[in-house]
């Protein structure tokens, strides 16, 4: 394996799922040249979310964001490559859908809903740090 390849979590959110955006999520992700090495389709309960979210805990948004996080399945992925992590946080564009810039996965796809949290498809782990404590809550067994 060559040097300094990176693993990230990402995360397809409840609205990402419910709206029928996985493939085109994936898509975006294979087509960029990065590699899918575990996928999992599943719910996440208050345990995981907590865990998961640690750093928001306190914040207005973290009660709505985690029932949020609760509405529906996530597609939870471990993606490869050479500086995914930033890599990804590119493809997804800024936290607020409404200010992603087009060409990102949340400017092209997601918008303000007008609910109390930002509803914007997807999680990418923000370093290298995260993505290990991430990839470690989401897929225990791996
Ligand atoms: P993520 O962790 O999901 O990749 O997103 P991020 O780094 O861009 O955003 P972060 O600041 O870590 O916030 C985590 C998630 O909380 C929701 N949020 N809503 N004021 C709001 O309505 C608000 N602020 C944050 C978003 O779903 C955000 O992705
Ligand atoms: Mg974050």
């Amino acid at each position: 394996m060559s040097e300094n390849i990176e693993r990230t979590l990402v995360l397809v959110k409840p609205d990402g799922v419910r709206r029928g955006l996985s493939g085109e999520i994936l898509r975006r992700i294979e087509a960029k040249g990065y590699t899918l090495v575990n996928l999992q389709l599943r719910a996440a309960d208050d345990a995981l979310l907590a865990a998961h979210y640690a750093e928001h805990e306190g914040k207005p948004f973290y009660a709505p964001l985690v029932d949020f996080m609760k509405s529906g399945p996530v597609l939870a992925a471990v993606v490869e490559g050479h500086r995914v992590i930033e890599g990804f946080r590119t493809l997804a564009g800024t936290t607020d859908p409404t200010a992603a810039l087009p060409g990102t996965i949340r400017g092209d796809l997601g918008r303000d809903w007008g609910l109390q949290v930002q509803q914007n498809l997807v999680h990418g782990s923000d370093s290298p740090e995260s993505a290990e404590r991430e990839i470690g809550l989401w897929f225990p067994q791996a």
